[in-house]
């Protein structure tokens, strides 16, 4: 048998409301909508299917206000976390909720009816309470608090909700388990002793040698439980990281352990994220949950330091252990002992052996430069994974805006280069010159400063997407503006790359005199008589970069050493050259 769900019975609203589904179709065509955000559809796929037992909708002002200020619902039983809907004052205006109003819960990818909530309950939170309560502080340096005061709309409807559909997933399906559903295979495979383990992060060996550790110790099963909803901004993306999973969940034991996946938006509120962690895997079956070291932690608030203490989390679901009837087993540091070829708890360790261990950041480090990653902390198969996601810098994209007047020469070295990066095998080249991006992407654009702003952005949407795919982008618009430039660069650093995309301004300083000069094409005369108005250098300004990677200039250089240039620029920064 699976462990009975928190507070006695699944709430597996799917179950319940099937013989009404039809009816509830129905309904759902008649009512107002509201479109459900990415956290909103990750609560509400756990509040239907049970993983949120023995909630049945999102919270009431009372409910609300009682987890906040005690962990426990008005009922009395513990629950963590405020699951709470969110909406605008427009919203509440425009669809009429009001209490006694039935709205539809639709998800917004493909609108289609989740669910129909009643509502008993709208009401105004105090988010500063709400973050000082339940994150411990109101410092938008947590990332839960950022969101609540950012993204949180100002209102809450409470209510229950009765269950049309789970939202639809189309990766990974195989993995995604309900909590009906894993009850059934762990009763399948006769496993009463399941040792959950929460994740969102890549796994390795010593994860995988904790795991088999906590099993053995428990003469458990490990089911290894994965989120992958919403997880701390910046981590690894749930695609990766899943093929990571479904590698390292080869190398247990036959038998042992399982993958399931896990749709939870997470809050990264540290020991009350450990609770509700807690109460989720009881409602999934699980038996013992591993809790870590600084478990769900969001890192360091506004002040420099840690959000939480370190086992802050393992108190707080100790001190709740009778009423959670789920086994806590603390996380064991694991160290590698090379002399043994084995891993082991840190503190069963012998003073004064060696051990061995790579850090996060080394880890990283690795990847980015191709260095290798020994056998001793990670799997092949995983780092083959990681490596396809995250390329050394000489396999990752990269772009190069080249910013200069009209005839600067820019073109011509951005010309020279392509064939400098065609010769070099490996990558794409995508050459987007100002005029080309002009009649293909912006043709209805004229040189209005707002124009010229929205043609160097509709570039840098393209040359972040090419360099993300791996290409070498080199771009050549005059790029007058520099609020246009970085609003550009930080378009492509966001986008351009898995860990960041790389981006190079380069800035092609031969002076307007000299390009005035050798215009053979008479752009500048025209510019001049007023036959051309607005242009660059003449009756418009361009802002010289004063946060160039570098600066060539042809009147004083040749196009062979400014392309050299770049490229050296490219070499020191990993880009070309080796590996
Ligand atoms: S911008 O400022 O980045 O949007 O300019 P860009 O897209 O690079 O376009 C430059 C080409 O347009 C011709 N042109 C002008 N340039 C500057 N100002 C004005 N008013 C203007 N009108 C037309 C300019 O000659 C560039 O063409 P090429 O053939 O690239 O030299």
């Amino acid at each position: 048998m699976a462990n009975s769900p928190h507070g006695g019975v699944l709430k597996d609203l799917h179950a319940r409301d099937a013989p009404i589904r039809q009816q509830l179709i129905q309904e759902s065509e008649t009512l107002p909508d509201i479109r459900l955000t990415e956290r909103q559809l990750c609560d509400l796929e756990l509040i239907m299917n049970g993983g949120f037992s023995p909630l049945e909708g999102f919270m009431t002002k009372e409910d609300y206000e009682s987890v906040v200020e005690t962990l426990r619902l008005t009922d009395g039983a513990l629950f963590s976390m405020p699951i709470t809907l969110d909406v605008s004052k427009k919203q509440i205006d425009s669809l009429k909720l009001a209490p006694g109003s039935r709205v539809t819960l639709r998800d917004s990818r493909d609108e289609s009816p989740l669910a129909i909530l009643s509502i008993s309950s709208i009401y105004q939170p105090n988010k500063s309470n709400e973050a000082e309560k339940v994150f411990g502080a109101d410092d938008q340096a947590h990332p839960a608090v950022h969101y609540l005061h950012n993204s949180v709309k100002d209102f809450y409807v409470g209510g229950a909700v009765q269950a049309i559909n789970s939202p639809e997933h189309y990766d990974y399906v195989e993995l995604r388990y309900t909590p009906r559903e894993l009850r059934a295979y762990f009763e399948k495979l006769s496993w009463t002793r399941v040792v959950a383990f929460q994740t969102r992060n890549p796994m390795h060996r010593a994860h995988r040698e904790l795991t088999v550790r906590a099993a053995r110790q428990q003469r458990a099963n490990v089911l290894v439980h994965p989120v992958v909803g919403l997880t701390k901004p910046g981590d690894v993306d749930h695609f990766t990281r899943v093929r990571v999973y479904e590698a390292i969940i080869r190398t247990y034991p036959k038998g042992m352990a399982a993958l399931a996946l896990l749709p939870l938006a997470m809050r990264m509120g540290g020991p009350r994220e450990a609770v509700w962690h807690a109460i989720i895997r009881k409602n999934f079956g699980a038996t013992h949950f591993i809790v870590g070291r600084d478990h769900a932690g969001p890192g360091k608030n506004s002040q420099g330091k840690d959000f939480y203490g370190p086992y802050d989390a393992q108190e707080l679901v100790t001190k709740f252990k009778d009423e959670l009837q789920i086994e806590m087993v603390p996380f064991q540091m694991m160290s590698y002992i090379p002399d043994q070829d084995t891993y082991m708890p840190v503190d069963e360790i012998p003073k004064g052996t060696v051990t061995a261990d790579i850090s996060g950041t080394e880890l990283r480090r690795r990847l980015k430069t191709g260095a290798p990653i020994p056998d001793w902390f990670s799997y092949e198969a995983v780092v083959k994974v990681l490596r396809e996601s995250y390329p050394p810098k000489a396999r990752q994209g990269f772009t190069i805006l080249l910013t200069g007047y009209v005839n600067s020469g820019a073109n011509a070295i951005a010309k020279a280069l392509e064939s400098q990066f065609q010769q070099q095998a490996g990558r794409s080249v995508s050459l987007l010159l100002g005029d080309t991006i002009r009649s293909e992407l912006s043709a209805e654009l004229g040189f209005a400063p707002e124009e010229r702003h929205k043609n160097l952005q509709r570039l840098a949407f393209v040359a972040a997407e090419l360099s993300r795919a791996g290409a070498a982008v080199i771009a050549t618009p005059i790029a007058p503006y520099d609020h246009s430039r970085k609003a550009a660069k930080a378009h492509i650093v966001q986008n351009g790359g898995a860990g960041g995309g790389n981006f190079f301004l380069v800035h092609v300083a031969t002076p307007l005199e000299h390009c005035e000069k050798t215009d053979r094409r008479g752009v500048y005369a025209k510019a001049r008589s007023g036959e051309i108005k607005g242009f660059t250098g003449i009756d418009d300004k361009y802002d010289a970069p004063t946060d160039a990677d570098l600066v060539v200039d042809l009147s004083k250089q040749s196009v062979s050493s400014a392309t050299h240039a770049i490229i050296l620029l490219l070499e020191s920064n990993g880009l070309i050259g080796s590996a």
